[in-house]
């Protein structure tokens, strides 16, 4: 669904990369083709000088452009903040409430609320194996509530009887009747839609809203009317207590600019996509997948395509048989940081990843920086082939003379020693098959045996 912003991303990154160093001019050029870019996309002008604003500072940094890797460092910057613009996490559907919890869809006419009731319906029961009721409230277009009834009969999803010339009102007191003696856990309501936003329209939510005291009230949007689909989320916010955005027919929306701009115009988080007709089609909304979507950042996959290339296969073989017996040297240790150098140091390990932030942070923590690894690289260097291959041989007067051999002092050496145990305890556990930890950080496993 972002096609052409992903394009134009992955060209104005492409440039950046492959510049060894960067200026504030070619950062400033940078940034001004990212702003043309949103635009194309049919992002609202507002989140594009905002978004431009926000990332400038950090982008021009002295520790940007003075990095080994200034372009990487700039796509970091770009994606962290593309993520948060986004709405930094899914925000899942709120549930908690006695049953029957009511949810309420609400949005213009043929923005796809029918069927994206039925879309919800089918992902609740599978996905949060609850009993979930349909009900309609479009009393006025002819047979609208037979439309949902047929999908809810096709489907096997439950669905309120219909009684002719009933009101919306007495449609809704009847269904919480019904799913109480029903045992639906949720109460999906469809309500009618205009073609534009009326006064009549929003009476009449707003008389819903106090009737059933919604759970949730979802707007559901259509994509392709980009940033007007922004601008209708302003409007039913102003009105309805709006709590999520369901973003349909992004299927067929090349340019992405309502899914970029929504959260910022409306402070209303997106909490799924509609990704087509069927009823499977519903997909649910993830701000760091997308972030890396429409960055084309396919570059996870690139980074250990990187990986394989230059990583001596030879030494990784004899490593990872070493590893499987749970032995770790500082043998292998300094083979990590070479081959960790040769991708362009931490920070160009790091900007390929997604989830970056908390692993960096994990790094910190860890002291793991980027002179660390020229720093530990001689330190290793001095010492023997013993001390390599046992470093617990590596008493006080040992950790004097690697001190004096690399330059550095007792206390530096004490603090590689101490790493060195936390890595090899750390890859005896994955050594027994525990990479779980990892991709719940975001670190592939398939990349993490890459680098081990
Ligand atoms: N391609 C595609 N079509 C969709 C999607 N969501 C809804 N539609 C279509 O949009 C049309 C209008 O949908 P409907 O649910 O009747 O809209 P309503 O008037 O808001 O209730 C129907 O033909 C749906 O099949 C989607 O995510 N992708
Ligand atoms: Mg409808």
């Amino acid at each position: 669904m972002f096609e052409n912003l992903t394009n134009k991303f992955e060209e104005i990154f492409s440039s950046l990369k492959k510049a060894p160093s960067l200026d504030e001019k070619q950062v400033d050029e940078g940034l001004r083709n990212i702003r043309q870019a949103l635009l194309e996309a049919d992002v609202s002008l507002n989140v594009a000088k905002d978004f431009i604003e926000k990332i400038k500072p950090k982008a021009i940094g002295q520790e940007i452009i003075r990095s080994t890797s200034p372009g990487q460092m700039v796509i970091k910057v770009v994606y962290d903040e593309l993520v948060s613009l986004l709405g930094d996490k899914n925000s899942e559907l709120n549930l908690n409430q006695v049953p029957p919890v009511p949810i309420m869809l609400v949005g213009l006419q043929g923005s796809g609320k029918t069927t994206t009731t039925a879309k919800l319906a089918r992902y609740l029961e599978k996905n949060n194996k609850k009993k979930v009721m349909m009900v309609s409230l479009d009393v006025y277009r002819p047979a609208a509530q037979e439309q949902l009834k047929i999908l809810g009969e096709k489907n096997n999803i439950l669905t309120l009887p219909i009684v002719p010339g009933q009101l919306p009102s007495d449609i809704c007191s009847r269904a919480l009747g019904a799913a109480n003696l029903n045992g639906a856990e949720i109460i999906l309501f469809d309500t009618a839609g205009r073609t534009q936003i009326d006064l009549q329209m929003m009476n009449e939510i707003n008389q819903i809203e106090k009737i059933i005291s919604p759970s949730e009230t979802i707007l559901v949007a259509d994509s392709l009317t980009g940033q007007i689909a922004a601008q209708v989320a302003k409007e039913f916010k102003n009105t309805v207590d709006l709590t999520g955005i369901i973003l349909t027919r992004t299927d067929g929306d090349g340019r992405g600019g309502a899914a970029v701009s929504m959260k910022f115009e409306s402070n209303v988080p997106i909490k799924f996509l509609g990704i087509g007709e069927k009823i499977e089609n519903l997909e649910v909304f993830h701000p760091d997948r997308i972030a890396n979507r429409i960055l084309g950042m396919g570059d996870v996959v690139s980074l250990v395509e990187k990986a394989a290339e230059e990583f001596d296969q030879e030494n990784i073989k004899k490593t990872e048989e070493r590893l499987k017996k749970g032995e770790f040297s500082m043998e292998d240790y300094l083979l990590q940081l070479r081959q960790m150098k040769k991708m362009g140091g931490i920070e160009g390990v790091m900007s390929f990843l997604p989830g970056v932030s908390k692993i960096k942070s994990q790094m910190d923590q860890a002291g793991i920086d980027e002179k660390i690894i020229s720093k530990n690289e001689a330190i290793i260097l001095s010492m023997t082939k013993k001390e390599r291959k046992n470093p617990k041989l590596i008493n006080g007067s040992r950790r004097k003379r690697i001190a004096n051999g690399s330059g550095t002092d007792v206390a530096t050496i004490n603090k590689l020693l101490k790493q060195f145990k936390m890595m090899s305890e750390m890859m005896k556990k994955m050594s027994k098959g525990n990479t779980k930890g990892l991709a719940d950080q975001g670190i592939p496993p398939e990349l993490f045996n890459q680098l081990k």
